[in-house]
């Protein structure tokens, strides 16, 4: 049976799922979405992926017109229909169909759709090896602009580095803010280890705050709150390419991704050039989380 998507009330076959030409979705980026995963019949951080998309919602002044209870029990219906325990979730809300005209009030009524399928996962071997990656031209949005901690449907900033990742040869790419300063990753927030001490036995976990210009990552909370328990002392600093260049690990966080290691950034290799033991443990303790932390249908 074709896989089915939640669409504004009902569930269509995958390929009668359509939105109008008129959506200013589709016009003007106008919505927002979230990318979320479920483990084993555990929707993970469910709760937070729903706050988020609330956030993002309020600050476009878009009403979503259901509650966070009924938007659960869409996806878990969805997830249901689909016999899918284990799968990636888009849940998309738009500004609704309207005349041609950038005015939100053009649109009558959001449009709400939810997409749940198998999960792409990417190859074991990567986080086995590590990624390549280097830093790309393309400036992360200003927040006083469109704030990237809005995760809209105007994803153009992170395609036009996406776009520089490939041409340069690689899959993912380090944004920096306007100040020059690191920001986030495409699709991905960064971390890097330090390690300190006598003996440099101590390791130490950094990430730009999410003011420099980056996605309030789930995945990033996660390893933020999974780092103490392991006796790692994470922060929230500002980082500089330097600072990643001299990091002893660098591994990028998302709800696609999870936790993967990075060797390589711009030429020059980081720590051992293979990954490290920190993000071993971190994905370790991330992924135990995984199945355990949400909710479960
Ligand atoms: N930064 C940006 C710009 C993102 O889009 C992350 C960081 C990581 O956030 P989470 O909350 O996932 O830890 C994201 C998330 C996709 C896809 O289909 C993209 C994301 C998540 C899931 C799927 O490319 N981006």
């Amino acid at each position: 049976m074709e896989n089915l998507v939640y669409l504004d009330g009902q569930w269509y076959p995958k390929s009668e799922a359509k939105v109008s030409v008129f959506d200013h979705g589709l016009l003007y980026g106008d919505g927002v979405f979230e990318g979320i995963r479920a483990y084993k019949g555990n929707v993970f951080k469910f709760q937070e992926h729903l706050d988020r998309l609330w956030e993002s919602a309020h600050t476009l002044m878009l009403k979503i017109p259901m509650s966070k209870m009924e938007m659960q029990e869409v996806v878990l219906e969805t997830l249901r229909r689909n016999g899918l325990k284990d799968a990636y979730i888009r849940a998309v809300v738009t500004r609704g169909t309207g005349d041609l005209g950038l005015d939100p009030g053009l649109c009558k009524k959001p449009t709400v759709f939810i997409i749940t399928d198998k999960i792409k996962l990417y190859p074991e071997s990567l986080y086995r090896e590590g990624l390549s990656i280097i830093t790309v031209p393309t400036v992360r949005n200003l927040p006083e602009a469109v704030n990237p901690a809005i995760k809209s449907l105007n994803y153009l900033n992170n395609i036009l580095a996406k776009i520089e990742a490939k041409n340069g040869g690689v899959m993912e790419a380090v944004m920096l803010n306007a100040q020059g300063y690191v920001a986030e990753c495409t699709g991905d927030n960064i971390f890097m280890v330090k390690m300190t001490g006598r003996g440099k036995k101590t390791a130490r976990l950094l990430t730009p705050p999410a003011y420099v210009g980056a996605l309030r990552g789930i995945t990033r909370q996660a390893i933020l709150e999974i780092a103490p328990a392991l006796k790692i002392a994470a922060e929230e600093r500002i980082l500089t390419r330097h600072d990643l260049f001299n990091a002893d690990e660098i591994f990028l966080t998302g709800t696609a991704a999870e936790v993967i290691p990075v060797v390589k950034l711009d030429g020059r290799v980081i720590g051992s050039g293979k990954p490290g033991a920190v993000t071993a443990q971190l994905l370790k303790a991330f992924r135990a989380l995984t199945v355990k932390d949400g909710v479960k249908f």
